[in-house]
């Protein structure tokens, strides 16, 4: 029979089998945001319910197994389930019920086999870790232990990343199909994650981050390699995006509370979702740039630019300006290319460093320098700090690219507070310039209109 329902296609289905977490970072809440971010349909079935916050787990309910049972079968025989996810699955009984259903259904299943929060609280209990080996682990697709979980499990100490391959095997050896022991908790110097999968070892690389927004970080994780699998990535290609998600994530994490902030799964989501209006706003910024004549008095020798940044940039290509400038012309000013992301490194690298310490400074335009211009931009009450690219230390200055964050830096530090605009005096072939910071690319075009207006009337 014809039907537009048919012809639509079936988003993919994951079901969080995990414990509900008050404070919005962990379990299922987690669970839920990374779902949305990475477009797969989320169902739940609730576990346990915790009354926490981001500094303690301050006391736990569980419910009753029917009860789980019946959230697993009733999104099952209705919705279908693609990909199972487990997280806090506390007592021995409620481990039994959910490897029941998992046969039942039939549904891969990632076991993220959390057993203690960062608080120190319980979330498997100690008698339930043998059950939970013998009743889930045969049923894994993957599972995704950390340090500690892994050492539990395999029965080994852990430090480096090849204690991590032996225990990641020795885990296999009980039943999951692929094994990804996380680097977070290691003493490595990069958070390196293994995965053991096919008798084979593949590693994931990423930085260690020096922040406290890292509650929920294992459930994320989890979470997104399940979306992964439900759309049909393979358990390594699940595992890398899962890990880029979650870096980025942690980066961004939120700040709330007074503890171990949550992470942001949705960081990635709007990333990449705000380059659209990224580009419609530098369009129109351009446009009216270009439509006003006395800003020509305001482009530099080098050209002019104008540039904004995603939210959670991290490098060039999440920052996009005018490809090759903007320059005078008989008229006024002209852009000369298109509008793009990575074009333009001088002005990103401004943006990429003043964004660290406030995360609204996400464009830049940069200014032929006047002492009459900085004088106007005063009067306007700008907060504005300069550096002096004579003062630049050799090591700095014999490493491409790293003048303009020690710039940004300094002028920073100089006036303990972040400012709307830094100017420097140049240095022997380098020409005088100032860059003046704004959350938009249009506010700032319209800001340097008016400048503009006001430099021909002195
Ligand atoms: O991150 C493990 C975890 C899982 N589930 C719930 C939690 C936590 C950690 O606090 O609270 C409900």
């Amino acid at each position: 029979m014809f039907s537009i329902e048919n012809m639509k296609g079936k988003v993919p289905v994951v079901i969080t089998i995990a414990g509900s977490d008050s404070g919005g970072g962990a379990g299922i809440q987690a669970d839920l945001k990374t779902f949305a971010a990475l477009g797969v349909h989320g169902a739940t079935a609730i576990t346990a319910v915790t009354a926490q916050n981001t500094v303690d787990v301050v006391s736990v309910e569980s419910l009753e197994p029917e009860m789980i049972r019946e959230q697993i079968k009733a999104v099952a025989e209705d919705i279908g389930i693609d990909v199972g996810k487990t997280g806090m699955l506390y007592t021995e009984e409620i481990i039994k019920i959910v490897s029941e259903e998992v046969s039942r259904y039939k549904f891969s299943l990632v076991v993220d086999p959390v057993m203690v929060a960062k608080s120190g609280s319980l979330l498997l209990k100690p008698e339930a870790v043998e059950a939970f080996k013998r009743y889930l682990l045969p049923k894994a697709t993957i599972i995704t232990p950390n340090r500690f979980e892994a050492e539990r499990l395999a029965d080994l100490g852990i430090k480096s990343l090849e204690d991590a391959k032996v225990a990641a095997k020795k885990i296999s050896e009980m039943g999951p199909k692929a094994v990804v022991v996380k680097g977070g908790h290691l003493d490595e110097k990069e958070a390196v994650d293994v995965l053991y999968y096919k008798g084979n070892f593949k590693t994931y690389q990423a930085s260690r981050l020096s922040v406290k927004t890292t509650h929920g970080t294992g459930c994320s994780f989890s979470a997104a390699v399940a979306a992964g699998l439900a759309k049909k990535l393979s358990i390594p290609e699940a595992v890398g995006k899962a890990k880029e998600i979650v870096t980025l994530g942690i980066k961004f994490g939120l700040n709330v509370g007074k503890g171990y902030g949550p992470v942001n799964p949705t960081a990635y989501l709007y990333r990449e979702s705000s380059r659209y209006k990224v580009l419609m706003n530098l369009d129109r910024a351009k446009a009216l740039l270009e439509f006003s004549s006395e800003v020509a008095a305001l482009v530099p020798e080098v050209g002019m630019n104008l540039a904004m940044a995603v939210p959670y940039a991290e490098s060039i290509n999440d920052i996009a300006a005018i490809d090759g400038r903007i320059v005078k012309t008989f008229e006024g000013v002209k852009a000369a290319g298109n509008i793009k992301f990575g074009c333009s490194s001088h002005l990103a690298k401004y943006i990429l460093e003043i964004s660290k310490y406030h995360e609204k400074k996400a464009a830049a335009i940069n200014l032929k320098f006047s002492e009459e211009l900085l004088r106007i931009l005063e009067k306007k009450g700008m907060t504005i700090s300069y550096y002096d690219r004579r003062k630049e230390p050799k090591q700095i200055k014999i490493v491409e690219g790293r003048t303009i964050p020690w710039g940004v830096e300094k002028a920073i530090k100089r006036i303990r507070k972040v400012p709307d605009v830094i100017y420097h005096r140049g240095d022997v072939g380098k020409e005088p310039m100032i860059v003046v910071f704004s959350e938009q690319a249009y506010d700032l075009a319209n800001f340097v209109v008016q400048l503009a207006k006001e430099m021909k009337k002195e």
